[in-house]
């Protein structure tokens, strides 16, 4: 088991319910780790606060039914240098790592065996802030890549959904938490952080990837 100390969400949970017994699993083909509390709550506050005044927050663009138009949501592209990369028809430059985050892109490095080169930093200021259903399928990413998700702040629901049509998975990511998504879950699934009426405090996500084919 190549991640010991995270807990089986998925299928593995099921097949240890029902021992011997083949179970259809809720992803398949897919696998999803989810660490509640990656990092502890002091750790995860001082975190959560040297990046809201570190990174550069940028309004991003996305096409929408062949408009272009502003993302519900403050972004950064972060990355080693090269590491450009190409979503809603938008080339982002990478900005470098900023210091308060070398840290911990070092430690998932070394934790996940993946020398990730960049991150996507996302900033929802409130519960009007979200993210809609896609993929992290570029093809800068290359065959099923492994995105390594960290969340800080106020809890949002994360859902998860075939590509095929089917029930849906839903996830409440944790101040300090770290999902992991693997296998074929970006070319079979789709994803999304759904708006929230709830008062929601502001939520930082960074998704660390490996941008495979440098352009
Ligand atoms: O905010 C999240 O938890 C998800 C973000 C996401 O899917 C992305 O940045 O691609
Ligand atoms: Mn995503």
């Amino acid at each position: 088991m190549p991640f010991p100390h995270f807990l089986w969400v998925m299928q593995e949970a099921e097949r240890a319910a029902l021992p011997g017994q083949e179970v259809p699993s809720v992803l398949p083909g897919a696998w999803l780790r989810y660490a509640p509390t990656f990092l502890d709550a002091a750790s995860a506050d001082g975190l959560l606060d040297a990046l809201l005044a570190e990174i550069r927050w940028e309004q991003h663009h996305v096409r929408l039914f062949g408009r272009t138009v502003p993302s519900p949501r403050l972004s950064c592209w972060i990355g080693d240098a090269g590491s450009a990369y190409t979503y809603s028809g938008v080339r982002q430059e990478p900005r470098p790592w900023p210091s308060s985050l070398r840290p911990m892109r070092d430690r998932l490095r070394a934790a996940c065996g993946t020398a990730f080169n960049s991150a996507l930093a996302n900033l929802y200021r409130d519960g009007g802030d979200a993210m809609g259903w896609h993929s992290d399928d570029e093809p800068e990413l290359g065959a099923e890549p492994l995105i390594a998700s960290l969340s800080l702040g106020g809890t949002r629901r994360f859902l998860l959904r075939p590509r095929s049509g089917g029930g849906r998975l839903c996830l409440a990511l944790a101040h300090g938490s770290l999902l992991l998504m693997g296998g074929d879950c970006q070319q079979l699934y789709r994803h999304a952080l759904p708006r929230t009426r709830r008062d929601v405090a502001p939520r930082i996500n960074l998704t660390f990837r490996r941008i495979v084919h440098l352009g």
